[in-house]
């Protein structure tokens, strides 16, 4: 390659934000799009996606001087068809219950994935396309009616806050355009360290992000919450040193792409495909462990981008800890 072509190189990646990326900010932020696409046929729920929703995600409109209670609930993931095997590593699901006083009516709301958490956590390898392919969208499911069993059996459902009828509807109309804007799931929270004050590379966006963001909407709205109660949360880390950004699949995938790398992510995704059962992916969560360990590398896809992830002992963590209610307005 001449100098000339080298500097126009150099110019013409600058110019494109690779100069940006050296002054990174951490944690990355997760991207907000301007809308959800339909997702590619190829991906088929094995559980169909928020069955007893309103068309369109509508969210009934309450009156303004209702008083709105609002229920943290929580129970194990899958719990519903495999017995409380996960709940006992405390994986956990959350969502957020609401009942109208003047009406006496109550809803559910959560955030989940499309197709299944395997989907979402790894990609399909698939033999005609290059890049590994991901059905990893996740959104939010609003229905009428709380299932009282399934969350009190081995969870929890408890009276958080009270809010105005007005409140509620405010909270509607975000929650919508958070539907429409924040369209993937990501499972892992990426961190230096497993102390609480390490640096913390990349934010998982999941049921229980969709959870506290709400409750922090609410909160802005001036809704208060009861700070008696403690509220745990399951989160799923890796550990790794400063991430290392590789390139967007459309790139790193097509011709201008190294080979080499593209075939190192392929092949660190094979091992680890979606499978089709629940205890199937416990088991190639135990898998990547193993192979996380020994060969210290994860490809981590976020915002459609892959990262290189020197990883780092203890490598893997599922825990359960607090993170507290919000503080409303006024009391901060
Ligand atoms: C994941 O995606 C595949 C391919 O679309 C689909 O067959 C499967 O049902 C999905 N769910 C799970 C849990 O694998
Ligand atoms: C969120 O988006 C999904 C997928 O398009 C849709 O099925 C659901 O009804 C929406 N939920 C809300 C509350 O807008
Ligand atoms: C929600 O409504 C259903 C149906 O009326 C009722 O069985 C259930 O006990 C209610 N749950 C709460 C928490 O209000
Ligand atoms: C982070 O916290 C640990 C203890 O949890 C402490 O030993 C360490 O000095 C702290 N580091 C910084 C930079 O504050
Ligand atoms: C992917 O990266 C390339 C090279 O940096 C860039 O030109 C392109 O616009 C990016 N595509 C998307 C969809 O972000
Ligand atoms: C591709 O990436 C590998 C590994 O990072 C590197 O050793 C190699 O020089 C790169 N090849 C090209 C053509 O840039
Ligand atoms: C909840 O989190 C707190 C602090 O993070 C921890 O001390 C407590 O043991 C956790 N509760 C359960 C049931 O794990
Ligand atoms: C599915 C289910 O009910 N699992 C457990 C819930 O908790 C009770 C009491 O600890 C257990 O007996 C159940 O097996």
């Amino acid at each position: 390659m001449s100098l000339a072509t080298w500097l126009l190189l150099t110019a013409v990646f600058i110019s494109a934000g690779f100069g940006e990326k050296q002054q990174q900010v951490w944690p990355v932020p997760y991207k907000h799009f301007d809308y959800r696409p339909t997702p590619d046929p190829f991906c088929q729920a094995l559980y169909t996606f928020c069955p007893t929703g309103y068309p369109d995600g509508h969210i009934p409109l309450m009156k303004d001087d209702d008083t709105i209670e609002v229920f943290r609930l929580q129970a194990p993931v899958w719990e519903f068809k495999y017995g409380d095997l996960l709940g006992h590593f405390k994986i956990m699901h959350d969502a957020i219950g609401f009942r109208s006083s003047l009406t006496g009516e109550n809803y559910t709301a959560e955030w989940y994935e499309l197709f299944q958490l395997g989907n979402c956590t790894f990609p399909h390898v698939r033999p005609d396309v290059a890049a590994p392919f991901w059905c990893n969208q996740g959104a939010a499911c609003f229905f009428r009616g709380i299932d009282d069993q399934h969350w009190k059996k081995n969870g929890s459902l408890i009276t958080v806050a009270k809010l105005t009828g007005s409140i509620f509807n405010q909270m509607a109309k975000w929650m919508k355009k958070d539907n429409d804007t924040g369209i993937y799931y990501e499972t892992w929270t990426v961190q230096a360290h497993p102390d609480a004050n390490s640096t913390v590379w990349f934010e998982s966006y999941d049921c229980s992000k969709f959870v506290l963001r709400t409750y922090q909407k609410l909160a802005e709205l001036g809704a208060i919450f009861d700070k008696k109660i403690q509220t745990n949360y399951t989160r799923i880390f890796l550990y790794s040193g400063e991430p290392v950004f590789l390139g967007n699949e459309t790139y790193l995938f097509g011709p201008q792409g190294n080979k080499t790398i593209a075939n190192e992510i392929r092949d660190f995704y094979y091992s680890f495909r979606p499978h089709q059962s629940p205890t199937e992916i416990l088991l190639s969560l135990i898998q990547v462990f193993t192979e996380v360990c020994l060969e210290t590398v994860f490809f981590f896809f976020y915002n459609f981008e892959y990262w290189y992830l020197p990883m780092k002992s203890p490598f893997i963590k599922i825990t359960y800890e607090e993170i507290p209610l919000p503080n409303t307005k006024e009391n901060t």
